[in-house]
């Protein structure tokens, strides 16, 4: 027992003595209705869209604007989530972070419903029917578009993929089909549907899932994959904010900050961005009217983001944690990670970059690497690099094709692929082991990597498209800098990548 009262609506409905301090919606939540059905409630969904849409339930006449979580997820943590969300009325805090150490926590009440796909598929198929709701959004991940990197075809062979088109009897296990369904009911029903809109840090977002779900639907329907082509809706937009994860250590202190006894505790960084396209005929929350930006610039926006923040974040995940860090604010205190991550924006991105009216690069540049500095966040390196098989093309593709093309200096992006290669070893220059998530790469693509020919990693799946060996400028550096590895490690390779080269 910690003696702190329990987060749940009987609390902030006056049964206990709310702590001093904790922020609580003003709002009434029995008023509000779910118009957001969204699939994969995670940290980072807790910490943005909840809060924006907590913020909207703020204003006047929006009440039928609430969340209802959905997860498709079958595993033993989700259930968990899902028991947690339960036991608290599906409510949750987020405590922030400035970059000097002072914190405010907020009860978010936006979510006000949850459905278990594994557990009640028919109540949560019942909930995507509802008219009332009238937005579908996701946070499923870089890696769970299921398009072929190179391609960009909806693969049907996935064991999920290919489970759910063979099996319809059985509960979906994917989003496309859950989604697909969803559509289809509502095609048949006469009832208006749901806008998608992923937010996930994709290019395209939008553009995204919509080929993924047209890939899913003329698999089952090629006229179900037309109305949807004719009558969904799919705005991009692009999404900011640092969530780290937390764990059952971090728990403890978000609790002990808050005051309150949270299982769904989240943290963020102060700073919170939301950009999206203004394409919902089903209707929209009054989102410009609490700190988003609805514009028809997103693609600019998100290559701001995605190619500076996003391809820093995992440009320095690599070689930090082989140089041993665990942490970004830790990293960012290490003059050779801040250098290399100085070089990389200042010579391989700005100059390639077209901002959006208003965006000053170098501006964001100095708040992005003043974000990843903030030591009270404790971002953790880990969190970043995993997924690398998926983050790596989304955020540095653009980039290193650039290079190519216009025979420009490629070591950040070479040194970026051999740490990645290193990285997938599990082991850093101190001989310290770590875990390593790729879901995408096989054993085999492990193997591979660990052997002695550091091409091996140009050829796996995500990045052959590229055809990197056959690019003389490139794989020259790529072999020199590889050699310098082997000889001297990670940290001398960095130094030899930022150079500069005559
Ligand atoms: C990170 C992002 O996972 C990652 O690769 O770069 O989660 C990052 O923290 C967010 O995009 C910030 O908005």
């Amino acid at each position: 027992m910690t003696g702190r009262p329990h987060l749940e609506q009987a609390l902030l409905d006056g049964t206990g003595a709310l702590p001093a301090g904790l922020a609580v919606p003003g709002y009434d939540r029995s008023a509000v209705t779910a118009g957001v059905a969204h699939i994969g409630v995670g940290n980072f969904h807790r910490v943005h869209q909840g809060v924006y849409l907590d913020r909207v339930l703020h204003q006047a006449g929006q009440q039928d604007w609430g969340i209802v979580g959905v997860g498709v997820v079958d595993s033993p943590a989700s259930a968990a989530k899902a028991a947690a969300f339960a036991a608290q009325d599906n409510l949750h805090t987020v405590t922030e972070f400035a970059p000097d150490g002072s914190h405010a926590s907020r009860v978010i009440g936006s979510m006000v419903g949850y459905e278990s796909v594994p557990a009640d598929p028919v109540a949560a198929q019942a909930r995507l029917l509802d008219p009332g709701i009238r937005i579908v959004t996701m946070t499923i991940g870089e890696s769970s578009y299921n398009l072929i990197e190179g391609t960009g075809e909806f693969d049907v062979s996935t064991p999920a993929v290919a489970g759910d088109l063979q099996h319809p009897e059985r509960p979906p296990r994917t989003v496309f089909r859950l989604l697909i369904e969803a559509l289809d009911g509502r095609r048949r029903d006469g009832t208006a549907p749901f806008t998608v809109m992923s937010c996930d840090n994709l290019r395209g977002n939008g553009d995204t899932i919509r080929r993924s779900l047209l890939g899913y639907a003329a698999a089952v329907d090629p006229a179900l994959a037309r109305w949807i082509e004719d009558q969904v809706r799919f705005p991009n937009c692009m999404v900011d904010r640092i969530a780290p994860l937390v764990n059952d250590a971090r728990r403890a202190e978000l609790n002990a900050l808050a005051g309150i006894d949270d299982a769904a505790a989240t943290i963020g960084e102060d700073h919170l961005q939301w950009v999206i396209e203004d394409d919902f005929p089903s209707g929209r929350p009054r989102w410009e009217e609490v700190g988003v930006t609805m514009s028809a610039e997103v693609a600019q926006y998100e290559a701001v983001k995605g190619r500076m923040l996003n391809a820093c974040h995992v440009l320095m995940s690599y070689p930090a944690v082989l140089l041993g860090h665990r942490f970004v604010h830790e990293a960012m205190a290490d003059p050779l990670v801040y250098r290399m991550l100085r070089t990389f924006v200042d010579q391989d991105v700005i100059p390639l970059i077209t901002p959006p009216a208003g965006v000053q690069l170098p501006d964001y540049r100095d708040q992005i690497l003043s974000r990843f500095a903030n030591p009270a966040v404790r971002d953790q390196l880990l969190r970043i690099a995993m997924d690398g098989a998926a983050k790596i093309p989304v955020f540095h593709t653009v980039t290193l094709r650039t290079q190519i093309e216009q025979g420009l200096d490629p070591s950040r992006e070479a040194l970026l692929l051999l740490c990645f290669r290193r990285y997938l070893t599990g082991v850093d220059d101190r001989g310290v082991a770590f875990d390593v998530h790729e879901p995408l790469l096989s054993p085999d693509d492990r193997a591979a990597c660990a052997g002695d020919d550091p091409r091996a990693v140009l050829r796996l799946a995500p990045f052959s498209p590229l055809r990197l060996e056959d690019h003389p400028g490139f794989i020259a550096r790529f072999d020199e800098l590889a050699g310098v590895m082997t000889q001297r490690g990670v940290a001398t390779t960095i130094e030899a990548a930022i150079q500069p080269r005559g």
